[in-house]
């Protein structure tokens, strides 16, 4: 990555992070090979079925490796090649991985989409970072990927590939019919890839994850392959991740929590086993949980509360299940508390963020903090700052800003210096927008979020990314957007809007088709539009979100419809259907 690209780490910093041993020049692709040569017939991956030939897949580290090797060849056949850019979308299959580690070998870099984002999402993704080529599923949840393919690539002449993980790729390229053999071997690096020149080093970046974001468009966030490493290697002892874990990825496998919180990752780090789950439905996950031994995985609250209560009456065996990890979202001490008895496990607590630093409570840490606290950094080397709104610190114990610097916290969100500058101090912390305070043991409770976002049930939405999708509906003069609280969810969307003058009336149901006419995603899309004539201001006429926030806190709940599709599925509500564009 040039210095055009992000910023990095000074070298100051880089040297310390290497002396104290967390970056040790490890690749992802690397430390698949590692894994794959030191015990090649373990089974690393476990596929129910849910894939392109709806049959249960189990791949060895050693098939694993192979395929990827194989995946990497046909990839660079192709024209991949390292620094490239490739769009993935995957839900939860085997084809995930194979893909992953192949671009990870290439050098190229995965930019992680996840299955609920639509046209607008993957069209902004390709066209801003020079995509070459989008690896999607065909047919998901209703939803033909094929077809928001080609219209992504009809506005992103840079994509040169598509490739659909299904028998019938329509106009595209089926994915099963890109690996080659690789052949005349060129070892590098991370061992032999043909095609793949020497492979990445550690200190590039390895892919580009998202962030939540609290502006009009996504920011990316590259995290390299020593960082992230790190942040994996050392999540497993905090977790009790060892080689004899099963994690299933009961999450959108792309999503940083899932994948390195410790995640699959996590469990292929150490030689363990990792088991995909197609949905997080309780009745899906409790039978994978019984049949596959899963010990450990992670929810965000709304799954783990659903899934506290579903334990009471499930028929499955979940003896097996030793470590839930809940984050994403605010997880409160009332429902923390129900999580043990009822699942028969331990509770972690992970607040983390894509950008970087996590926080467990570990598991041997009072039940009081468990319950009650976030967690801690995993890092001795992980710098913690609690401020006011002039940056400066605040007494111990009381309630701030949180900036965060540390081995695996990026300095700055791929090419956006404009952000940079108001998301990262001179010094190089990273303002999180979280709203915490600290125990003297350093446990952090999340008491708020000064960002402009909704974080609904862990799914992040900027408020002002859906403000600009109103705003270009021609009845529309101005909108808000702003959280209030869901019983479920924590928080859900609600739409503040004001009309033009003269424009017809509009029901809330036709605004919310507009937006998935626009190619939103479905989480995206508010729960509730409310037409207003003004928005309350502050005392200098800024309007004020506070007020609309408390507004919409008092509305009754009858007014709230039930919540849109997720990408971190949460079943039990009714959603609406991808194609309800009328309703
Ligand atoms: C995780 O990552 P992101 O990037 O989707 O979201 C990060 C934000 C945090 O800044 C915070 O606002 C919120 O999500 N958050 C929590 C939380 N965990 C995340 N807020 C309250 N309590 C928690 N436990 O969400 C993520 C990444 C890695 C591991 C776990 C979660």
């Amino acid at each position: 990555m040039s210095a055009v690209d992000a910023p990095t780490w000074p070298r100051e910093f880089a040297e310390r992070y290497r002396a104290a041993g967390h970056w040790r020049g490890e690749t992802l692709g690397g430390m698949l090979r590692e894994r794959a040569a030191a015990h090649p017939d373990r089974v690393a991956l476990v596929d129910p079925g849910d894939g392109p030939d709806g049959a249960r897949r189990v791949w060895t580290y050693g098939e694993l490796d192979a395929r990827a090797d194989r995946m990497a060849a046909g990839f660079a056949a192709r024209g991949i090649a390292p620094g490239d850019k490739v769009v993935v979308q995957l839900p939860n299959t085997a084809e995930f991985f194979e893909v992953v580690f192949a671009l990870f070998r290439i050098g190229a870099l995965p930019v992680f989409a996840l299955p609920a984002h639509r046209q607008a999402e993957i069209g902004y993704f390709c066209s801003f970072t020079g995509a070459v080529a989008y690896v999607g599923p065909g047919l998901l949840a209703g939803f033909d990927h094929r077809e928001l393919a080609a219209a992504v690539r009809a506005g992103a002449p840079g994509l040169r590939h598509v490739f659909v993980a299904d028998p019938d790729p329509g106009p595209f390229t089926a994915l099963a019919d890109v690996p080659v053999d690789p052949g005349a071997v060129d070892p590098g690096a991370d061992g032999p890839a043909a095609g793949c020149g020497t492979g990445p080093s550690p200190g590039d970046v390895a892919f580009l994850q998202l962030s939540g974001g609290s502006t009009g468009v996504p920011k990316l966030i590259p995290r390299t392959h020593d960082d992230y490493v790190y942040s994996v290697r050392a999540s497993n002892p905090i977790c009790g991740v060892g080689e004899d874990s099963v994690y299933l990825v009961a999450l959108p496998a792309a999503h940083n929590f899932p994948l390195s919180s410790p995640g699959s990752l996590g469990a292929l780090y150490a030689g363990g086993r990792v088991v995909l789950c197609p949905r997080p439905a309780p009745e899906t996950a409790f039978a994978l949980i019984e049949r596959e031994g899963v010990t450990i995985t992670g929810l965000v609250p709304p799954l783990a509360l659903l899934w506290t209560e579903a334990a009471a009456s499930t028929e499955h065996d979940l003896s097996s299940l030793d470590v839930l990890l809940v984050g994403g979202a605010k997880f409160s001490a009332e429902a923390a508390r129900r999580v043990g008895p009822a699942l028969g496990c331990r509770l972690q607590q992970v607040f983390g963020m894509a950008e970087g630093l996590v926080n467990y409570t570990r598991l041997d840490d009072p039940e009081e903090w468990v319950n009650g606290t976030q967690g801690r950094p995993i890092s001795p080397d992980d710098e913690i700052r609690i401020v006011d709104d002039e940056d400066r610190e605040v007494a111990p114990g009381a309630t701030g800003h949180l900036l965060t610097r540390g081995p695996y916290t990026i300095r700055g969100y791929w090419r956006a210096p404009e952000h940079d500058a108001r998301s990262f101090t001179a010094d190089g912390f990273y303002r999180t927008g979280d709203v915490v305070r600290a125990l003297p043991s350093g446990h952090l409770v999340v008491e708020g979020r000064a960002k402009d976002q909704i974080n609904r049930g862990g799914e992040k939405i900027a408020a002002e990314e859906v403000e600009n999708h109103l705003l270009a509906h021609p009845a529309v003069h101005d909108a808000n957007v702003v959280a209030e609280p869901d019983a479920y969810l924590g928080e859900r969307t609600c739409a503040y809007v004001v009309l033009r003058e003269g424009a017809g009336p509009l029901r809330p149901a036709a605004v919310k088709s507009f937006l998935r006419g626009r190619g939103l995603a479905g989480y995206k899309i508010p729960d509730r539009v409310e037409f207003v004539t003004a928005f309350p201001t502050t005392g200098v006429g800024k309007v004020s979100k506070k007020d609309l926030r408390a507004t919409a806190a008092d509305a009754p709940a009858s007014s709230v419809p039930l919540p849109t599709p997720t990408p971190f599925p949460t079943p039990g509500r009714t959603a609406p259907s991808e194609t309800d564009r009328t309703a």
